[in-house]
């Protein structure tokens, strides 16, 4: 019987079961009232101007024609022959995604038992590949309220040529599926436009849904964040409030840590707002004011050297993870080098890929490229070694520059680091700069989504359902009115083409939805810059600790959410 009572409790010990996991389970997502009755019926909102681009109208000539709707409760109508739906992760996790499949599959359920869900495995390649598991209730119930993506897994793959596309026709097809629902970000939700303009003639409706950690998936008016942003930015948040803590006791590391986002930085500001860092450098700032690189280490290094006249030689630091992108000299050759790339890989075979040359092969291949000028072999040249390798990195399969893959913050500290060794040595620093440096990215799309992301993940699910019984295609589920509590919360479908432009992507311009940057005029942006210089000097630090789900600190919502709604 000891023995028994042994094995139980070793089992329990090296089980991967959580208490944690366990007790999250048991939180039901709020669902607004508009959506708690039932699929509802839709109605045009009014208010809004969506113009499409001629190109959008051209690729895109069915779904080109949805305007803007919203959810309204109705007398629900009996369905009476079963629906089979279909869904796919799409892009980077992001917290909160699982509880749009278990809204998903509640609304399913609840119209009609014997509808059905299938879930395509490792993102977009599943549909592709027809990769599928039949979503169980057990399942949902299982990853209800966890991070992660892992109850399908996810992928990048872009769905860009026809023998692509016509392999997705088969298997909705063959599945006989009646909707399917896209969850992913810009590039994600470029798929899904295409994918509805192709599959209607099958009967498959497409919606997708908004998320990203990056925030950067937004509607002026009409979709204010994304899902998982908030969980990702509160997960960085409890890090840099640590660091925050730690540096202010020991008195003596600069932290220099990278936040991901691949392009705008809304993350950075959301978590300079949470922790109030001694720097924060922003992309959208720093492309206004046409800063160099150069001038933003000056711009570091600068508050480094006033806190050491008043003996701090300590400090918190955020680095967006796309601020690449906003300098200007640094972006040029991004693009250049994109297209050089591109280029060469399109008449290349697989094994003499760009990537298969050695870092100097690849240069030269670069300077005797006929966009390549000397002016960009000098610029080249006088970045940083680790910032020249960065340069020439991978694209994604989207053609997108991979930012996560370069250690900005290592390049930026270093370079503070030489600078700040010249202004020593004329005698106008007299610290002694010890840094640490971090990166904070793939644990913040891990991490279990918060409340607030819980709900907003779920309620999208129930969206989606609804505008997909009520007939559209080629629409984003969304919810309109975050700010407010759940019970006031608008579900609304917005048309996917307006929100399309064009982009250069592999060296060509691609008909793509837009990345929403900070707006330097909004609310947020201008109350960072009235608190930074007091944040900067001062030790203004806020220390927001970890995620709660219970208690006051459970109903948090991301602060610059709340400003931009004041
Ligand atoms: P999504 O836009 O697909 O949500 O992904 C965003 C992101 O998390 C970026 O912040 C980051 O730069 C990138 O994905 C990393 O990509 P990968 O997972 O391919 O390394």
């Amino acid at each position: 019987m000891a023995g028994k009572l042994r094995q139980t409790k070793i089992e329990a010990l090296l089980g991967n079961e959580t208490a944690f996991r366990v007790a999250r389970r048991s939180y039901q997502p709020h669902l607004c009232p508009r959506l708690a009755a039932g699929a509802g019926s839709t109605r045009p909102l009014d208010g809004f101007d969506l113009d499409v681009i001629k190109v959008a109208r051209e690729q895109l000539p069915f779904v080109s024609k949805n305007t803007l709707l919203k959810i309204i409760p109705d007398s629900p109508s009996r369905q009476v022959t079963p629906r089979r739906l279909g869904v796919v992760l799409s892009g980077g996790p992001a917290p909160g995604g699982h509880n749009v499949i278990a809204g998903l599959f509640h609304a399913a359920k609840r119209a009609h038992p014997d509808n059905q869900v299938i879930g395509f495995l490792a993102g977009p390649k599943g549909i592709v590949t027809d990769k599928h598991v039949e979503i169980t209730a057990d399942m949902v119930a299982t990853h209800l309220n966890s991070g992660g993506f892992h109850m399908l897994g996810t992928g990048r793959d872009k769905i860009d040529t026809p023998e692509k596309m016509k392999r997705c026709r088969e298997t909705c097809a063959v599945l006989k599926l009646s909707g399917l629902v896209v969850v992913g970000g810009d590039d994600s939700n470029t798929n899904a436009a295409f994918l509805a303009e192709n599959l209607r003639g099958i009967g498959t409706q497409v919606i997708g849904i908004p998320k990203t950690i990056d925030g950067d998936l937004q509607v002026p008016g009409l979709l204010q964040i994304p899902f998982g942003f908030h969980s990702a930015c509160m997960a960085f948040a409890t890090e840099v409030g640590n660091l925050n803590s730690d540096c202010k006791s020991d008195l003596k590391y600069w932290h220099f840590n990278r936040l991901m986002g691949r392009s705008a930085s809304h993350i950075a500001l959301e978590v300079a707002f949470q922790t109030h860092p001694n720097v924060i450098l922003i992309g959208e700032e720093i492309e206004e004011k046409e800063l160099t690189i150069h001038n933003v280490v000056r711009l570091i290094a600068d508050v480094i050297v006033d806190r050491a006249r008043e003996g701090k030689n300590y400090g918190t630091i955020l680095i967006p993870e796309g601020i690449l992108e906003f300098i200007h000299e640094v972006n040029v050759l991004i693009i250049k080098i994109s297209y050089i790339i591109a280029r060469y890989n399109r008449e290349a075979t697989e094994d003499e890929s760009f990537h298969k040359l050695s870092f100097e092969e690849q240069v030269q291949l670069i300077d005797n490229s006929d966009i390549w000028r000397d002016y960009d072999s000098r610029v080249f040249l006088g970045f940083p070694g680790l910032l020249q390798k960065g340069l020439l990195l991978p694209r994604d399969s989207h053609g997108n520059f991979q930012y996560a893959m370069v250690n900005t913050e290592r390049i930026l500290l270093e370079m503070v680091a030489t600078y700040l060794r010249k202004q020593k040595a004329k005698g106008i620093y007299k610290g002694n700069l010890r840094t640490q440096n971090h990166y904070y990215g793939y644990d913040g799309r891990g991490t279990f989504p918060t409340k607030f992301d819980c709900d907003y993940g779920y309620n999208l699910g129930f969206a989606a359902y609804s505008l997909l019984a009520n007939g559209a295609t080629g629409y984003m589920a969304a919810i309109k009115d975050l700010h407010l509590p759940v019970a006031d919360w608008q579900p609304i479908g917005i048309p996917l083409a307006p929100l399309m432009h064009l982009e250069e992507r592999k060296g060509r311009l691609e008909l793509v939805i837009a990345k929403q940057k900070v707006d330097l005029e909004a609310p947020a942006f201008k109350l960072l810059e009235q608190e930074r210089r007091k944040w900067s000097l001062e030790d203004h630090y806020r220390f927001p600790g970890p995620i709660q789900f219970d208690g006051p600190a459970a109903d948090t919502k991301p602060i610059t959410l709340q400003l931009n709604s004041l």
